[in-house]
């Protein structure tokens, strides 16, 4: 006979968070959402902490290497999708370790036979007025010039003109040598009263610009999340097809963390993709699995040495996997049972498995109930896409600006090794039905901006739950079950709402 569950499967949603006693003390000033990200003995410490619980999704609409800088710099990690070329993939983990605070690489380029319309386009285009002028204009080509707002007048100078005539040539420009030190170029930058520094190598090579604007940058980001030299971390999806041929190029680039990409990670074929990158590094290169929803999924990926378990299926916003295959559970559920698993595995042997909950996330107190229930961390997409630093299209739909949003599962994506069942089905000629949908999402602006308000919230809420931690709301919160008449009675109820409240 089949197994049944007892227990319903349930959403955040059907959960409240009761207070606990606020002292003196637990204010949003002493909270620490430091988290454990890879597995460690009772009593060590786990070798890689987030400074705030949150991963961005391992999808194309998700994490590239812009995202991952702009939430490594404000202390959360990124996994940069694993659904393309290898050679891609380990050049966006590349340019997030070879991120430096202050140094831009220049995005807007064009070489010198280029006209002021085309320098009137790419500002248009990428909103920057400084335009490197290189010789084959590549970001890194040979520097010959600069172009700013000061170089020409619109309304003197024809659009036909070319660069190299109104452009400020390099003989005439003050520079930083490769390697120097922000503060260095921050004194150029001061001495001779520049808004911009371009910095070049010993063969004239344009590597990056250092602004006047972003000079004490750094200073702002106290969250960063940095290895021991100093570089921002960033994690990558992998899938279970050519990890022999991925992970070598992606530990190359310096990945920091991996994580088995798939829908269902209840199978063999995960438990040798991570065995294999245990044997292959001995044990040091760090890998999550995923997705499981229960006691028999976490074991077997805890037993295949799973630095991370993630736990949720078909939760997703983007995701139809419930309705396409009738897979899935609940992600309070789901992440209940697996954490009860993970405590008794600590118990039992003195290590200690994160949990990541992943997808489901809509409310900021989602984030806190998914804390409270145990997990460690928390992976989101609807969340960072909706943000400037997300890769994709900004768009105005019906009056509103939108961002674009699809699932690894949309024939969009094309990601048929994150839902690819194994056997010898053709599988590369596709995926036969979709598990995901194309959709947009609520422009929202900054990462930053948007973030701090949710840890604000996150904070106030963990406050009154009494807890400064996160191990400390794992141990003390106390979560109760509502009705669906007591969630009516949580929104603003009875009142008629004036146009400009946004209850
Ligand atoms: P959400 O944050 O609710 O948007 O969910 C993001 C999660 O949804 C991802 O981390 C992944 O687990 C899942 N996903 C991604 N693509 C799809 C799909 O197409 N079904 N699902």
């Amino acid at each position: 006979m089949a197994h049944y569950f007892n227990e319903i499967s349930r959403t955040f949603n059907e959960y409240l968070l009761i207070p606990g006693l606020t002292t003196k003390d637990t204010n949003p000033g002493n909270v620490s959402l430091k988290t454990p990200i890879v597995k460690y003995n009772k009593g060590e410490k786990s070798a890689i902490e987030l400074n705030i619980p949150f991963v961005s999704a391992i999808m194309q609409s998700v994490s590239d290497d812009g995202l991952a800088i702009a939430l490594a710099r404000n202390g959360g990690l990124s996994f940069i999708y694993g659904s393309q070329a290898i050679d891609t993939q380990a050049e966006m983990v590349r340019r997030v370790k070879k991120f430096k605070a202050g140094f831009v690489v220049s995005d807007a380029n064009v070489t010198p036979e280029h006209t002021l319309a085309d320098i009137l386009a790419l500002k248009k285009k990428t909103g920057h007025s400084t335009v490197g002028i290189t010789e084959d204009g590549s970001p890194n080509g040979k520097f010959v010039g600069i172009v700013t707002s000061r170089d020409y007048r619109v309304s003197k100078t024809s659009l036909d003109t070319k660069v190299k005539e109104f452009m400020t040539p390099f003989s005439k420009m003050v520079y930083g040598k490769a390697g120097i030190t922000l503060s260095e170029a921050n004194d150029i930058i001061w001495d001779n009263k520049l808004n911009c520094l371009p910095i070049v190598d010993e063969d004239q090579k344009l590597q990056y610009f250092v602004f006047r604007k972003d000079y004490d940058d750094h200073k702002k980001n106290p969250n960063e999340l940095l290895d021991e030299n100093k570089t921002l971390m960033v994690g990558a999806g992998i899938n279970t097809r050519d990890h022999a041929e991925r992970v070598p190029a992606l530990v190359e680039a310096g990945v920091d963390i991996l994580c088995v990409d798939s829908s269902d990670g209840y199978s063999e074929y995960q438990r040798e993709a991570i065995e294999w990158v245990k044997r292959e590094y001995n044990g040091e290169v760090k890998i999550g699995g995923g997705n499981v929803v229960d006691k028999d999924g976490f074991m077997y990926l805890v037993e295949a040495g799973a630095d991370f378990v993630k736990v949720g299926v078909g939760g997703g916003s983007i995701c139809i996997t419930r309705e396409q295959k009738g897979i899935g559970r609940g992600q309070a559920t789901s992440i209940i049972e697996v954490v009860e698993a993970r405590n008794e595995y600590f118990e039992k042997t003195g290590i200690y498995i994160p949990i990541c909950s992943d997808g489901g996330i809509v409310q900021d107190y989602h984030m806190v109930l998914a804390l409270a229930m145990g997990a460690d961390f928390m992976m989101m997409g609807r969340y960072f896409a909706r943000f400037d630093e997300s890769p994709t299209k900004k768009l105005k739909v019906g009056g509103n600006f939108v961002k674009e949003y699809w699932g690894e599962g949309s024939a969009r994506a094309r990601n048929w090794q994150r839902y690819d069942m194994g056997g010898d089905e053709d599988s590369n000629d596709g995926m036969k039905f979709e598990e995901g949908v194309d959709s947009y999402v609520p422009y929202a602006g900054k990462l930053k901006d948007n973030l701090n308000v949710t840890l604000a919230k996150i904070k106030s809420t963990m406050c009154s739950c009494g807890a400064i931690s996160i191990p400390q709301l794992h141990t003390d919160a106390k979560i109760t079950l509502v009705s669906s008449t007591s969630i009516i009675e949580g929104g603003a109820h009875d009142v008629i709402l004036k146009e400009t409240s946004n209850g």
